[in-house]
C-alpha cells in the first residue's frame, strides 16, 4: 500500500462519522482528485468505504491485514507499532527491518508481510511463511545498552507472547521452550529471531523477528506433528491486526522494565513458572556436542541451568534442546 492510500486509510479508521475530501485534501496536501483516486485504490484492496455528495467519505468494512490502519485502533503504547510498513510479499520482515533500521528508522518501527519468500530462523533455518494467514514482522530496538546485555531479549520477548497469548487464548495453557519458541500442547506455535548490530560498548540497533501461526488451517508435511497454530488448538479465527497490536502492547512495558533492570531477574519467576522444560531431563544440542541434565531454573541473564548427571551445575547459553525421552 502506498504512503498516500495509508494516510487515507489511518485518518478513515480513526474517524467516527463521514470526512469531507476537502478536509483530507488540505490536511494531506494534495489535490481532492487525488484523495478519490486513492480512496478507489483503497476499494480495490478491499476496503468498503462509502462516498456521499456534500458529507464525504466514511469507512464500512476493513480487509483484516494486518497495515498500520487496521493495526493502530488496537495499540495501547505510544511507540511500538506506530510506525508500521505493510509488504504483501517479501524475503524477510529482518532483513528489510535491518535496513531501515540501518537508514535511522525509529525505535518501536515494526515490518509486517502477509507472506516471506525466505523466512529465517536460527542459523540458517527456514520459516515457512504462508500467505494470507499468519503474522510475520520484525521490530527495530534500541537499546542504549552494552551488547552482551542484547541477548536477554529473546526470553523476554518470549515472555510478552506468552502473556499476549494467553490474555487472548485463555483456554489453552501456553508454554515457552527456551530459548526462543512459544508451543500450544507441545507444538511450536511461534519463534522469535533477535539480530543485532552492535560495537562491544554499545548495541546500534535490534530487529526481533516474530513469526506467529494464527489461522493457519493445514500443516505442510515438512512440520508434521511439530507446528500448530491459534486456529488449529482452538478452532478460532483470529483478527491478525488485534493480535499483532496485542504482542505490541505486552512487549513495550516489559521492555521499558527491563532496560531499568541489571538483568532478567525481575520476570524469571514468570520465564520458569511457564517454561515447558523446567525440572524436566533435557538434552541440549550445540554446535559441536550435545549437553544431557536436568533443568533447574533459568539464570539472570537468561541461561538454560542444567544439573548434570555428576551433581554440578551448568549454565547453557544457546543450543537446541529436546525433552528426553527414556531412549535418548
Ligand atoms: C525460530 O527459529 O523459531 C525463529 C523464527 C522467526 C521467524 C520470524 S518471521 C518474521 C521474521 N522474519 C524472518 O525472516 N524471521 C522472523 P528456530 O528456533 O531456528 O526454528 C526454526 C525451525 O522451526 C525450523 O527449522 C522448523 O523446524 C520450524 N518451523 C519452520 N517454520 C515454522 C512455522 N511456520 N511454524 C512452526 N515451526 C516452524
Amino acid at each position: 500500500m502506498n504512503e498516500l492510500s495509508s494516510r487515507i486509510l489511518c485518518r478513515l479508521t480513526a474517524a467516527d462519522d463521514f470526512l469531507s475530501g476537502e478536509d483530507l485534501s488540505v490536511e494531506l496536501g494534495v489535490t481532492r482528485s487525488a484523495v478519490w483516486k486513492h480512496v478507489d485504490l483503497l476499494r480495490k484492496e478491499g476496503y468498503q468505504i462509502e462516498a456521499v455528495t456534500g458529507r464525504g467519505y466514511r469507512l464500512t468494512g476493513l480487509t483484516g491485514r494486518p497495515v498500520e490502519a487496521e493495526v493502530a485502533p488496537f495499540l495501547t503504547g505510544g511507540r511500538f507499532g506506530r510506525k508500521l510498513s505493510y509488504h504483501e510479499a517479501t524475503l524477510s520482515t529482518n532483513i528489510l527491518a535491518k535496513a531501515l533500521a540501518a537508514e535511522g528508522a525509529p525505535e518501536g518501527s515494526v515490518v509486517v508481510a502477509d507472506c516471506q519468500s525466505g523466512g529465517r530462523g536460527r542459523m540458517g533455518r527456514t520459516w515457512v511463511s504462508p500467505p494470507g494467514v499468519n503474522l510475520y514482522f520484525s521490530l527495530i530496538l534500541r537499546p542504549k545498552l552494552p551488547s552482551f546485555r542484547v541477548p536477554q531479549l529473546t526470553l523476554l520477548v518470549a515472555a510478552a507472547i506468552h502473556r499476549a497469548l494467553s490474555a487472548l487464548v485463555p483456554e489453552i495453557e501456553v508454554k515457552i521452550k527456551w530459548p526462543n519458541d512459544l508451543l500450544l500442547n507441545g507444538r511450536k506455535v511461534c519463534g522469535v529471531l533477535c539480530e543485532m548490530q552492535s560495537e562491544p560498548d554499545l548495541a546500534h540497533f535490534v530487529v526481533v523477528g516474530i513469526g506467529l501461526n494464527v489461522n493457519q488451517q493445514d500443516v505442510p508435511p515438512e512440520l508434521q506433528g511439530r507446528a500448530t497454530s491459534l486456529f488449529l488448538e482452538s478452532n478460532r479465527l483470529f483478527s491478525r491486526p488485534e493480535l499483532l497490536a496485542t504482542v505490541l502492547n505486552h512487549l513495550e512495558p516489559l521492555y521499558d522494565a527491563w532496560l531499568g533492570e541489571e538483568d532478567l531477574s525481575f520476570i524469571l519467576p514468570y520465564l520458569e513458572e511457564h517454561s515447558l522444560l523446567h525440572q524436566k531431563e533435557v538434552a541440549i544440542d550445540q554446535l559441536n556436542r550435545t549437553v544431557r541434565g536436568r533443568v533447574s531454573g533459568i539464570g539472570r541473564s537468561g541461561e538454560l541451568k542444567l544439573e548434570q548427571e555428576d551433581g554440578q551445575t551448568c549454565l547453557i547459553s544457546s543450543g537446541e534442546a529436546h525433552l528426553r525421552t527414556a531412549l535418548s
